[in-house]
Protein backbone atom coordinates (compact mmCIF):
# COMPACT_ATOMS: atom_id res chain seq x y z
CA UNK A 1 0.00 0.00 0.00
CA UNK A 2 1.40 3.49 -0.81
CA UNK A 3 2.27 5.77 2.03
CA UNK A 4 -0.75 8.26 2.97
CA UNK A 5 1.77 11.12 3.47
CA UNK A 6 5.30 12.17 4.05
CA UNK A 7 7.43 13.73 5.87
CA UNK A 8 8.32 17.54 4.18
CA UNK A 9 12.01 17.84 5.20
CA UNK A 10 12.98 20.55 2.43
CA UNK A 11 11.57 23.96 2.29
CA UNK A 12 9.42 24.44 -1.05
CA UNK A 13 10.55 27.51 -1.94
CA UNK A 14 14.26 27.30 -1.60
CA UNK A 15 15.21 24.04 -1.26
CA UNK A 16 16.67 24.64 1.97
CA UNK A 17 16.94 22.08 4.89
CA UNK A 18 17.07 24.56 7.32
CA UNK A 19 13.35 24.54 8.97
CA UNK A 20 12.67 25.22 12.64
CA UNK A 21 9.34 23.93 14.23
CA UNK A 22 7.29 26.80 15.89
CA UNK A 23 3.87 25.14 16.19
CA UNK A 24 2.41 21.82 17.16
CA UNK A 25 -1.19 21.51 16.94
CA UNK A 26 -1.13 17.50 17.87
CA UNK A 27 -2.69 15.02 15.78
CA UNK A 28 -5.59 15.89 14.06
CA UNK A 29 -8.33 14.79 11.17
CA UNK A 30 -8.38 15.75 7.85
CA UNK A 31 -10.44 18.87 7.96
CA UNK A 32 -12.75 18.28 4.91
CA UNK A 33 -12.91 14.23 5.67
CA UNK A 34 -16.50 14.51 6.79
CA UNK A 35 -17.68 11.12 8.23
CA UNK A 36 -20.96 9.01 7.20
CA UNK A 37 -22.51 8.00 10.51
CA UNK A 38 -21.49 4.34 11.46
CA UNK A 39 -18.29 4.82 9.92
CA UNK A 40 -15.71 3.01 12.63
CA UNK A 41 -14.05 5.12 14.78
CA UNK A 42 -11.34 6.54 15.18
CA UNK A 43 -11.06 8.90 11.97
CA UNK A 44 -7.26 9.01 10.68
CA UNK A 45 -5.28 11.55 11.98
CA UNK A 46 -1.79 12.83 10.76
CA UNK A 47 0.68 15.55 12.46
CA UNK A 48 -0.26 19.22 12.43
CA UNK A 49 3.17 21.56 13.08
CA UNK A 50 4.27 24.19 11.74
CA UNK A 51 7.88 25.25 10.97
CA UNK A 52 9.67 28.11 9.15
CA UNK A 53 12.52 28.32 7.09
CA UNK A 54 15.44 29.83 8.61
CA UNK A 55 17.01 30.86 5.15
CA UNK A 56 13.36 32.17 2.94
CA UNK A 57 10.52 32.49 5.54
CA UNK A 58 8.84 30.11 3.97
CA UNK A 59 6.40 28.63 6.43
CA UNK A 60 5.22 25.45 5.92
CA UNK A 61 3.41 22.06 7.25
CA UNK A 62 5.80 19.38 8.69
CA UNK A 63 4.02 16.64 6.54
CA UNK A 64 2.04 16.05 2.82
CA UNK A 65 -0.85 13.99 3.07
CA UNK A 66 -1.39 12.33 -1.01
CA UNK A 67 -3.16 15.43 -3.00
CA UNK A 68 -5.36 12.15 -3.61
CA UNK A 69 -6.67 11.73 -0.63
CA UNK A 70 -7.34 15.30 0.27
CA UNK A 71 -8.90 16.70 -3.09
CA UNK A 72 -10.72 13.63 -5.67
CA UNK A 73 -13.88 14.29 -3.51
CA UNK A 74 -14.02 17.60 -1.67
CA UNK A 75 -16.67 19.32 0.10
CA UNK A 76 -15.92 22.74 0.24
CA UNK A 77 -18.26 24.32 -2.47
CA UNK A 78 -17.22 28.40 -3.07
CA UNK A 79 -20.88 28.87 -4.11
CA UNK A 80 -22.30 27.74 -0.84
CA UNK A 81 -21.63 31.48 1.03
CA UNK A 82 -23.04 34.46 -0.55
CA UNK A 83 -20.32 36.19 0.56
CA UNK A 84 -17.84 34.60 -1.79
CA UNK A 85 -19.88 34.77 -4.87
CA UNK A 86 -20.19 38.37 -4.31
CA UNK A 87 -16.03 38.30 -3.91
CA UNK A 88 -15.71 36.41 -7.12
CA UNK A 89 -17.60 38.25 -9.16
CA UNK A 90 -15.91 41.60 -8.33
CA UNK A 91 -12.75 39.80 -8.63
CA UNK A 92 -14.19 38.89 -12.79
CA UNK A 93 -14.70 42.15 -12.87
CA UNK A 94 -11.31 43.47 -11.66
CA UNK A 95 -9.72 41.28 -14.26
CA UNK A 96 -11.83 41.56 -17.61
CA UNK A 97 -11.12 45.76 -17.20
CA UNK A 98 -7.08 45.08 -16.12
CA UNK A 99 -6.16 42.96 -18.37
CA UNK A 100 -9.28 43.11 -21.28
CA UNK A 101 -9.73 39.52 -21.81
CA UNK A 102 -12.97 39.49 -23.66
CA UNK A 103 -11.89 36.87 -26.06
CA UNK A 104 -9.19 35.89 -24.90
CA UNK A 105 -8.35 32.57 -22.86
CA UNK A 106 -8.70 32.21 -19.30
CA UNK A 107 -7.80 29.27 -17.19
CA UNK A 108 -8.47 29.13 -13.80
CA UNK A 109 -6.55 26.26 -11.48
CA UNK A 110 -8.96 24.94 -8.95
CA UNK A 111 -11.51 26.58 -9.94
CA UNK A 112 -14.20 24.71 -7.60
CA UNK A 113 -17.74 24.65 -8.91
CA UNK A 114 -17.33 27.29 -11.30
CA UNK A 115 -17.69 30.09 -8.85
CA UNK A 116 -15.59 32.50 -10.61
CA UNK A 117 -15.16 31.76 -14.34
CA UNK A 118 -19.35 32.24 -14.51
CA UNK A 119 -18.64 35.98 -14.47
CA UNK A 120 -15.44 36.18 -16.33
CA UNK A 121 -17.48 34.04 -19.51
CA UNK A 122 -20.26 36.37 -18.92
CA UNK A 123 -17.70 39.23 -19.67
CA UNK A 124 -16.91 37.61 -22.89
CA UNK A 125 -13.43 35.72 -22.06
CA UNK A 126 -13.01 32.29 -23.53
CA UNK A 127 -12.61 30.08 -20.07
CA UNK A 128 -11.36 26.86 -18.99
CA UNK A 129 -11.28 25.40 -15.67
CA UNK A 130 -9.54 22.47 -14.24
CA UNK A 131 -10.97 21.25 -11.43
CA UNK A 132 -9.36 17.94 -9.19
CA UNK A 133 -12.88 17.10 -7.00
CA UNK A 134 -14.73 14.87 -9.18
CA UNK A 135 -18.05 16.47 -7.43
CA UNK A 136 -17.26 20.10 -8.39
CA UNK A 137 -16.16 19.56 -11.75
CA UNK A 138 -19.30 17.74 -12.43
CA UNK A 139 -21.55 20.85 -11.17
CA UNK A 140 -19.28 23.38 -12.79
CA UNK A 141 -19.75 21.43 -16.05
CA UNK A 142 -23.37 21.11 -15.92
CA UNK A 143 -23.91 24.81 -15.17
CA UNK A 144 -21.56 25.60 -18.66
CA UNK A 145 -18.09 26.20 -17.29
CA UNK A 146 -16.04 23.35 -19.08
CA UNK A 147 -13.85 22.29 -16.62
CA UNK A 148 -11.34 19.76 -16.61
CA UNK A 149 -10.66 17.17 -13.74
CA UNK A 150 -7.28 16.90 -13.67
CA UNK A 151 -4.86 18.55 -10.95
CA UNK A 152 -2.72 21.04 -12.58
CA UNK A 153 0.92 20.28 -13.71
CA UNK A 154 3.30 21.23 -16.71
CA UNK A 155 2.06 18.27 -18.95
CA UNK A 156 -1.55 19.60 -18.26
CA UNK A 157 -0.81 23.03 -19.16
CA UNK A 158 1.04 21.23 -22.51
CA UNK A 159 -2.45 19.68 -23.39
CA UNK A 160 -4.22 22.99 -22.29
CA UNK A 161 -1.75 24.90 -25.12
CA UNK A 162 -2.28 22.02 -27.50
CA UNK A 163 -5.99 22.28 -27.58
CA UNK A 164 -6.93 25.73 -26.64
CA UNK A 165 -4.10 28.10 -27.68
CA UNK A 166 -2.20 30.01 -24.85
CA UNK A 167 -3.62 32.14 -21.85
CA UNK A 168 -3.94 35.86 -21.12
CA UNK A 169 -4.82 34.90 -17.35
CA UNK A 170 -4.64 31.90 -15.09
CA UNK A 171 -6.07 32.09 -12.19
CA UNK A 172 -5.53 29.91 -9.05
CA UNK A 173 -7.39 31.11 -5.68
CA UNK A 174 -6.56 29.45 -2.23
CA UNK A 175 -5.05 26.72 -4.29
CA UNK A 176 -1.20 27.94 -4.02
CA UNK A 177 -1.06 26.58 -0.73
CA UNK A 178 -2.83 23.52 -1.48
CA UNK A 179 0.72 22.57 -3.96
CA UNK A 180 3.20 20.79 -2.42
CA UNK A 181 5.28 20.74 -5.97
CA UNK A 182 5.71 24.82 -6.90
CA UNK A 183 8.05 23.77 -9.12
CA UNK A 184 6.13 21.89 -11.35
CA UNK A 185 3.55 24.74 -11.09
CA UNK A 186 5.14 27.66 -11.88
CA UNK A 187 7.03 25.58 -15.14
CA UNK A 188 3.36 25.25 -16.24
CA UNK A 189 2.32 28.44 -15.51
CA UNK A 190 5.51 29.44 -18.00
CA UNK A 191 4.20 26.87 -20.61
CA UNK A 192 0.69 27.99 -20.42
CA UNK A 193 0.69 32.51 -20.22
CA UNK A 194 0.89 34.16 -23.28
CA UNK A 195 4.19 36.57 -23.46
CA UNK A 196 2.48 39.25 -21.59
CA UNK A 197 -0.13 36.83 -19.98
CA UNK A 198 -0.31 37.20 -15.61
CA UNK A 199 -0.48 34.81 -13.18
CA UNK A 200 -3.30 36.08 -10.98
CA UNK A 201 -3.67 34.09 -7.61
CA UNK A 202 -5.24 34.93 -3.71
CA UNK A 203 -3.68 33.06 -1.19
CA UNK A 204 -4.25 33.51 2.68
CA UNK A 205 -1.42 36.25 4.05
CA UNK A 206 0.66 34.59 6.75
CA UNK A 207 1.11 38.01 8.37
CA UNK A 208 -2.78 37.68 9.23
CA UNK A 209 -2.59 34.17 10.71
CA UNK A 210 0.14 35.54 13.09
CA UNK A 211 -1.56 38.57 14.22
CA UNK A 212 -5.11 37.52 14.11
CA UNK A 213 -3.83 34.04 15.93
CA UNK A 214 -5.85 32.37 12.92
CA UNK A 215 -4.25 29.29 14.10
CA UNK A 216 -7.31 27.37 12.88
CA UNK A 217 -6.36 28.05 9.13
CA UNK A 218 -3.29 25.67 10.06
CA UNK A 219 -4.58 21.93 9.03
CA UNK A 220 -3.35 19.09 6.17
CA UNK A 221 -4.76 21.03 3.09
CA UNK A 222 -2.72 24.29 3.95
CA UNK A 223 1.19 23.09 3.00
CA UNK A 224 2.39 26.75 2.46
CA UNK A 225 1.65 30.17 4.64
CA UNK A 226 3.03 32.48 2.12
CA UNK A 227 4.83 35.80 2.89
CA UNK A 228 5.52 38.42 0.23
CA UNK A 229 9.23 37.85 0.72
CA UNK A 230 9.06 34.22 0.61
CA UNK A 231 6.82 34.47 -3.00
CA UNK A 232 9.30 37.21 -4.34
CA UNK A 233 11.62 34.34 -3.70
CA UNK A 234 9.78 31.49 -5.10
CA UNK A 235 8.58 33.02 -8.62
CA UNK A 236 12.33 34.91 -9.06
CA UNK A 237 13.79 31.81 -8.89
CA UNK A 238 12.09 30.22 -11.53
CA UNK A 239 11.55 32.91 -14.05
CA UNK A 240 8.74 34.82 -13.21
CA UNK A 241 8.14 38.58 -11.11
CA UNK A 242 5.67 39.17 -8.50
CA UNK A 243 4.47 42.65 -9.71
CA UNK A 244 1.56 43.82 -7.94
CA UNK A 245 0.31 42.77 -4.50
CA UNK A 246 -3.14 43.92 -2.51
CA UNK A 247 -4.41 42.56 0.93
CA UNK A 248 -8.38 41.67 1.05
CA UNK A 249 -10.23 40.87 3.74
CA UNK A 250 -11.49 37.44 2.38
CA UNK A 251 -10.89 34.43 4.51
CA UNK A 252 -9.28 36.10 7.65
CA UNK A 253 -6.79 38.25 5.41
CA UNK A 254 -5.44 37.31 1.65
CA UNK A 255 -3.19 38.45 -0.53
CA UNK A 256 -4.56 39.11 -4.16
CA UNK A 257 -0.74 38.49 -6.24
CA UNK A 258 -0.02 39.58 -9.74
CA UNK A 259 2.95 37.66 -11.86
CA UNK A 260 4.32 38.14 -14.90
CA UNK A 261 7.23 37.75 -17.20
CA UNK A 262 10.19 39.85 -15.76
CA UNK A 263 10.37 43.82 -16.81
CA UNK A 264 6.66 43.29 -18.61
CA UNK A 265 4.86 45.06 -16.42
CA UNK A 266 5.35 47.50 -13.39
CA UNK A 267 6.27 47.35 -9.86
CA UNK A 268 3.69 48.85 -8.07
CA UNK A 269 2.99 50.91 -4.98
CA UNK A 270 1.24 48.11 -3.29
CA UNK A 271 3.94 45.88 -3.43
CA UNK A 272 6.81 47.76 -2.17
CA UNK A 273 4.65 49.20 0.48
CA UNK A 274 3.90 45.47 1.94
CA UNK A 275 7.51 44.66 1.27
CA UNK A 276 8.29 47.60 4.12
CA UNK A 277 5.73 46.47 6.69
CA UNK A 278 7.13 42.81 5.97
CA UNK A 279 10.51 44.13 6.58
CA UNK A 280 9.88 46.05 9.81
CA UNK A 281 7.43 42.88 11.36
CA UNK A 282 11.10 41.01 11.29
CA UNK A 283 9.69 38.25 9.59
CA UNK A 284 12.87 36.88 9.35
CA UNK A 285 13.21 36.31 12.87
CA UNK A 286 12.16 34.10 15.43
CA UNK A 287 10.35 36.03 17.62
CA UNK A 288 7.07 36.81 15.64
CA UNK A 289 6.38 33.02 15.12
CA UNK A 290 7.43 32.16 19.24
CA UNK A 291 4.88 35.07 20.21
CA UNK A 292 2.04 33.65 17.61
CA UNK A 293 2.94 30.17 19.50
CA UNK A 294 2.30 31.59 22.71
CA UNK A 295 -0.93 33.17 21.61
CA UNK A 296 -2.13 30.05 20.17
CA UNK A 297 -2.24 28.31 23.61
CA UNK A 298 -3.92 31.47 25.31
CA UNK A 299 -6.88 31.04 22.71
CA UNK A 300 -7.27 27.57 22.99
CA UNK A 301 -7.53 27.79 27.42
CA UNK A 302 -9.74 30.81 26.83
CA UNK A 303 -12.33 29.11 24.31
CA UNK A 304 -11.94 25.87 26.48
CA UNK A 305 -12.91 28.24 29.35
CA UNK A 306 -15.82 30.08 27.83
CA UNK A 307 -17.60 26.99 26.49
CA UNK A 308 -17.40 25.13 29.88
CA UNK A 309 -18.67 27.77 31.99
CA UNK A 310 -21.54 27.83 29.81
CA UNK A 311 -22.24 24.21 30.09
CA UNK A 312 -21.86 24.27 33.51
CA UNK A 313 -24.65 27.00 33.50
CA UNK A 314 -26.58 24.25 31.43
CA UNK A 315 -26.84 26.44 27.90
CA UNK A 316 -26.70 24.99 24.61
CA UNK A 317 -24.18 25.75 22.34
CA UNK A 318 -24.34 24.85 18.33
CA UNK A 319 -21.89 25.45 15.93
CA UNK A 320 -22.15 27.75 12.90
CA UNK A 321 -20.29 26.84 9.07
CA UNK A 322 -18.97 23.45 8.75
CA UNK A 323 -16.03 25.00 7.88
CA UNK A 324 -12.47 23.40 7.54
CA UNK A 325 -11.02 25.46 10.03
CA UNK A 326 -13.44 24.19 12.58
CA UNK A 327 -12.17 21.28 11.93
CA UNK A 328 -8.68 22.01 13.28
CA UNK A 329 -10.63 24.64 16.10
CA UNK A 330 -12.68 21.98 17.82
CA UNK A 331 -9.92 19.19 17.63
CA UNK A 332 -7.08 21.48 19.08
CA UNK A 333 -9.32 22.36 21.41
CA UNK A 334 -10.67 19.32 22.80
CA UNK A 335 -14.16 20.35 21.76
CA UNK A 336 -16.74 17.40 21.38
CA UNK A 337 -20.60 16.56 20.68
CA UNK A 338 -20.71 17.18 24.93
CA UNK A 339 -19.67 20.67 24.46
CA UNK A 340 -21.19 21.36 20.85
CA UNK A 341 -25.15 19.72 20.14
CA UNK A 342 -24.64 20.11 16.24
CA UNK A 343 -22.98 22.41 13.31
CA UNK A 344 -25.13 24.10 10.93
CA UNK A 345 -24.06 24.44 7.84
CA UNK A 346 -25.44 25.36 4.13
CA UNK A 347 -23.80 22.99 2.08
CA UNK A 348 -25.89 20.22 1.36
CA UNK A 349 -22.70 17.99 0.43
CA UNK A 350 -22.08 18.06 4.54
CA UNK A 351 -25.51 17.89 5.79
CA UNK A 352 -26.16 14.32 7.35
CA UNK A 353 -22.38 13.54 7.98
CA UNK A 354 -20.33 14.26 10.91
CA UNK A 355 -17.50 16.70 12.03
CA UNK A 356 -14.15 14.40 11.47
CA UNK A 357 -12.35 13.51 14.75
CA UNK A 358 -15.72 15.28 16.95
CA UNK A 359 -18.21 13.57 15.26
CA UNK A 360 -20.66 16.02 15.66
CA UNK A 361 -23.65 16.33 13.02
CA UNK A 362 -23.67 18.58 10.56
CA UNK A 363 -27.31 20.05 9.69
CA UNK A 364 -29.31 22.49 7.56
CA UNK A 365 -29.07 26.02 8.75
CA UNK A 366 -32.50 25.81 9.70
CA UNK A 367 -31.96 24.19 12.98
CA UNK A 368 -30.71 27.54 14.45
CA UNK A 369 -34.41 28.75 14.51
CA UNK A 370 -35.69 25.11 14.73
CA UNK A 371 -33.46 24.22 17.82
CA UNK A 372 -32.64 27.53 19.34
CA UNK A 373 -29.74 27.21 20.74
CA UNK A 374 -28.37 29.54 23.63
CA UNK A 375 -25.42 29.96 21.63
CA UNK A 376 -23.86 29.91 18.12
CA UNK A 377 -19.88 29.38 17.73
CA UNK A 378 -18.83 30.61 14.74
CA UNK A 379 -16.40 28.23 13.39
CA UNK A 380 -16.59 30.09 9.77
CA UNK A 381 -15.62 33.68 11.51
CA UNK A 382 -14.56 35.29 8.51
CA UNK A 383 -18.20 35.14 7.40
CA UNK A 384 -19.12 36.58 10.39
CA UNK A 385 -20.43 39.88 9.11
CA UNK A 386 -22.83 38.03 6.54
CA UNK A 387 -23.82 35.40 8.93
CA UNK A 388 -25.19 37.52 11.95
CA UNK A 389 -26.76 39.73 9.46
CA UNK A 390 -29.21 36.79 8.35
CA UNK A 391 -29.99 35.62 11.80
CA UNK A 392 -31.60 38.97 13.03
CA UNK A 393 -34.66 36.54 14.40
CA UNK A 394 -32.30 33.87 16.04
CA UNK A 395 -30.57 37.06 18.12
CA UNK A 396 -33.87 38.45 18.64
CA UNK A 397 -35.17 35.34 20.52
CA UNK A 398 -32.33 35.73 22.69
CA UNK A 399 -29.44 33.60 21.10
CA UNK A 400 -25.70 34.90 20.78
CA UNK A 401 -22.73 34.40 18.47
CA UNK A 402 -19.15 33.44 19.79
CA UNK A 403 -16.65 34.63 17.90
CA UNK A 404 -13.80 32.16 18.75
CA UNK A 405 -10.74 34.10 17.82
CA UNK A 406 -8.41 35.85 18.39
CA UNK A 407 -9.63 35.75 22.25
CA UNK A 408 -12.59 33.78 22.34
CA UNK A 409 -15.87 36.41 23.24
CA UNK A 410 -19.43 36.16 22.96
CA UNK A 411 -20.69 38.93 20.55
CA UNK A 412 -22.97 42.24 22.05
O1 LIG B 1 -8.36 26.97 1.22
C1 LIG B 1 -9.49 26.76 1.61
C2 LIG B 1 -10.37 27.84 1.96
C3 LIG B 1 -10.00 29.12 1.39
O2 LIG B 1 -11.73 27.54 1.90
C4 LIG B 1 -10.00 25.43 1.74
N1 LIG B 1 -8.98 24.51 1.94
C5 LIG B 1 -11.34 25.18 2.25
C6 LIG B 1 -12.11 26.42 2.62
O3 LIG B 1 -11.92 26.66 3.99
P1 LIG B 1 -13.16 26.76 4.98
O4 LIG B 1 -13.96 25.52 4.87
O5 LIG B 1 -12.61 27.14 6.31
O6 LIG B 1 -13.95 27.97 4.26
P2 LIG B 1 -15.14 28.89 4.69
O7 LIG B 1 -15.49 29.74 3.51
O8 LIG B 1 -14.85 29.64 5.93
O9 LIG B 1 -16.35 27.89 4.98
C7 LIG B 1 -17.55 28.38 5.44
C8 LIG B 1 -18.53 27.25 5.68
O10 LIG B 1 -19.67 27.82 6.29
C9 LIG B 1 -18.99 26.59 4.40
O11 LIG B 1 -19.17 25.20 4.61
C10 LIG B 1 -20.33 27.25 4.10
C11 LIG B 1 -20.82 27.59 5.51
N2 LIG B 1 -21.69 28.78 5.56
C12 LIG B 1 -22.97 28.64 6.06
O12 LIG B 1 -23.37 27.54 6.45
N3 LIG B 1 -23.77 29.75 6.11
C13 LIG B 1 -21.21 29.98 5.15
C14 LIG B 1 -22.00 31.11 5.20
C15 LIG B 1 -21.51 32.46 4.74
C16 LIG B 1 -23.36 30.98 5.67
O13 LIG B 1 -24.13 31.95 5.75
ZN1 LIG C 1 13.24 28.50 2.14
Amino acid sequence: MRETYRVADRCRVCGSAHLWQFLSLGDSPLANAFVRPGTPTPDPRYPLALVKCEDCTQVQLTVVVRPEILFRDYAYASSASSSMIEHFRAMAGAITSRYATRGTLVVEIGSNDGVLLRPLAAAGARVLGVEPAENLAAVANAAGVETWNAFFSLSLARRIVVEKGQARVVVANNVMAHIDDLDDLTQGLNALLDGDGVFVAEVPYLVELLDRVEFDTVYHEHLSYFSISALRTLFARRGLELFDVKRETVHGGSLRLHVGRPGRHPLTAGLTATLEDESRREMHDRVPYQEFARRVVVARDALRSLVHTLRTQGKRIAGYGAAAKGNTLLNYCGLASDDIEFIVDSTPYKQGLLAPGTRIPVVPESWILDRQPDYALLLAWNHAEAIVRKNAEYVRRGGRFILPLPVARVMD
